[in-house]
């Protein structure tokens, strides 16, 4: 069940690495067959063919291709999942440009933080969105802006229209980028993690073999699609694994835990992040009868929750697989799906770990020294297994650097070459790897990241604010949620819900802290750094019934 290293490189030897040729070339010969089942707002079922997939992405190639773009242009995306919109992510690797995905949730000043910085030369978003993207699109020199909604309308599909159905992908090294994801910093803004092709394609083959994806000839998977498509869980993880098997997807727009119960009968892997098992869990439809068809389910993004774990395998028989990766390096670990040949043949899914490096992942844990806070120096010494210290990670998944961030670039590698995660865990004797917390200060909500630095200088700016501090506390549907702490200036009380609800005006939905509380002061170290875990100690309970 493991790949080797030459069973992962032999496909980029190929003459061109662009990655939708290796998808292409896995859609099964009858181009006919659905290729997609797409929930519909009314109930129904909307059928994309495999064919549909093919010529539409060329169409939209094609309208790409006319507009004369200078190589590596970026296409930023921001609108609504749909099958269109996954299209359009297809046919920007086709036509050789850059991904560039953006949460739906963004407001005005974080797009126009993503468009000033990548400078994509094309934007795409919804229509109802396009007076205040496009002013912040013009402004940038975006020299196109495209409207794509839900229903299939738009000015992108408009266009795309007059354009031929056949186009042939644009040569590319592996070393091309193909995406653009941002991901926030500790300090700072988001950093843009420049994704190549051969870093993409590279995961998605590993993981087709690892996760022992079934083609069509064997029975065949199929994947209940129920992620959003702006990040590495959706876009790459989910929607790759499917392609790159030739395997049909169920899809839907939004997750709703009652659809996704009654498409299970009919699919065989599922992939979520922690919440949405949580919201399966709690409909009474979860039962082992309804889950009887199914292969696999797959978890990740965030922390699973080892009584999720017991009860999911109580509930239907079945054990999660949790596997573990990151925006710049896609998957990094799984639990074995069948025996792992590198580990003793073990097959057991350990609840609360993350499973083995996967096939071609180097990962070492290192001690304090070569995490230093200052300068992150060299120097840390290779942990003993079962001790805790820094993940680090290096293979032909690791990214190829911060876009337009050579020092940050440099300071999150090693000398020798190793990506810092900012995780902190351990690797057992047995070679499974548990992740204990981060050295990065970060809230992972729902799947969804969100860096209290951030959250914090938007609060700081808000009138009658001293300083703040956000921490994660547990939360039982989004795993870890964020509280605010709040000094006021002196004389003035300012109240706690118009604090949010001006931070509401600024941020995406999901970084808004769920409860704000006023302090007279921040607990502070003798260094001055303001204690986190007291405060995470004392607002732990909030959400805890
Ligand atoms: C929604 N809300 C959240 C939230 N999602 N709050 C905190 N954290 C979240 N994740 C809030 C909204 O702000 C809103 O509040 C209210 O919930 C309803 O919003 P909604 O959009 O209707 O929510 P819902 O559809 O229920 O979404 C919940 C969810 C969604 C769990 C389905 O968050 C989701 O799809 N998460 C998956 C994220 C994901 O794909 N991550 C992968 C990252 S890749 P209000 O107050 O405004 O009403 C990665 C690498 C790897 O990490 O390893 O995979
Ligand atoms: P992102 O930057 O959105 O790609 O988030 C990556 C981070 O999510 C990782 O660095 C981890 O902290 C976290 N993560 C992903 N999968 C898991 C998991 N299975 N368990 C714990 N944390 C995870």
């Amino acid at each position: 069940m493991t790949t080797s290293d030459a069973q992962i490189a032999q496909p980029l030897q190929c003459v061109s690495h662009n990655l939708f040729s290796a998808l292409r070339a896995a859609f099964p010969s009858d181009l006919d067959s659905t290729a997609i089942e797409a929930a519909t707002p009314e109930g129904g079922w909307r059928h994309y063919s495999w064919r549909d997939l093919d010529h539409a992405s060329a169409r939209m190639a094609n309208l790409l291709a006319s507009l004369d773009l200078p190589a590596g242009s970026r296409i930023a995306v921001q609108v609504e999942k749909s099958v269109e919109a996954l299209m359009l992510y297809l046919a920007t690797l086709r036509a050789g440009y850059v991904y560039l995905p953006l949460n739906t949730a963004y407001q005005s000043s974080e797009i126009e933080y993503f468009v000033g910085n990548a400078e994509p030369a094309v934007v795409v978003c919804t229509p109802g969105n396009f007076g205040w993207v496009s002013r912040i699109a013009f402004a940038a020199g975006t020299q196109h802006v495209f409207t794509l909604d839900d229903e299939r309308g738009g000015s992108l599909l408009e266009r795309a229209a007059y354009f031929g159905d056949a186009h042939q992908p644009v040569p590319c090294g592996a070393d091309d980028l193909a995406a653009i994801l941002y991901t926030s910093g500790t300090t700072g803004r988001s950093k843009g993690a420049m994704l190549t092709h051969g870093n993409l394609l590279s995961n998605a083959l590993m993981l087709k073999d690892y996760w022992g994806w079934r083609t069509p000839g064997q029975g065949g998977d199929v994947l209940i699609h129920a992620l959003p498509i702006f990040h590495v869980h959706g876009l790459f993880v989910a929607s790759h694994g499917a392609l790159i098997n030739g395997s049909k997807m169920i899809w839907f727009a939004r997750f709703e835990p009652r659809a996704v119960i009654e498409a299970l009968p009919r699919a065989t892997v599922f992939m979520g992040v922690p919440t949405l098992y949580v919201r399966m869990l709690a409909d009474a439809r979860l039962t082992p009868a309804a889950a009887a068809h199914m292969r696999l389910f797959i978890s990740g993004s965030a922390p699973l929750l080892i009584e999720t774990f017991h009860q999911w395998q109580e509930r239907t028989g079945h054990t999660i697989l949790e596997r573990y990766g990151m925006s710049e390096t896609i998957m990094l670990t799984s639990n074995p799906c069948g025996p792992d040949a590198r580990y003793q043949g073990q097959s057991e899914r350990r609840g609360g770990t993350v499973g083995f490096p996967l096939p071609g992942v180097g990962l070492r844990v290192v001690g304090e020294g070569d995490e230093g806070k200052e300068g992150k120096e060299e120097g840390g010494a290779l942990l003993p297994p079962g001790e805790t210290g820094h993940i680090q990670v290096r293979g032909p998944n690791v990214f190829k650097g911060y876009w337009r961030m050579p020092e940050k670039t440099a300071e999150e590698f090693t000398s020798d070459g190793w990506f810092r995660t900012g995780d902190v865990g351990l690797q057992d004797r047995d070679g499974y790897v548990t992740i204990v917390g981060r050295s990065k200060d970060l809230i992972i909500s729902g799947g969804y990241n969100v860096y209290p630095a951030e959250i914090e200088a938007a609060i700081n700016e808000l009138p009658g604010v001293a300083e703040s501090a956000v921490v994660g506390v547990p939360h039982p549907d989004f795993g870890e949620v964020g509280v605010a702490v709040v000094v006021a200036r002196a004389g003035v009380q300012p109240d706690p819900q118009a604090i949010l609800a001006a931070l509401k005006a600024q941020l995406a939905n999901y970084k808004i802290p769920k409860h704000c509380a006023l302090a007279a002061e921040l607990p502070r170290n003798t260094m001055g750094k303001v204690q986190k875990n007291l405060l995470r100690q004392q607002h732990q309970g909030l959400f805890q019934d």
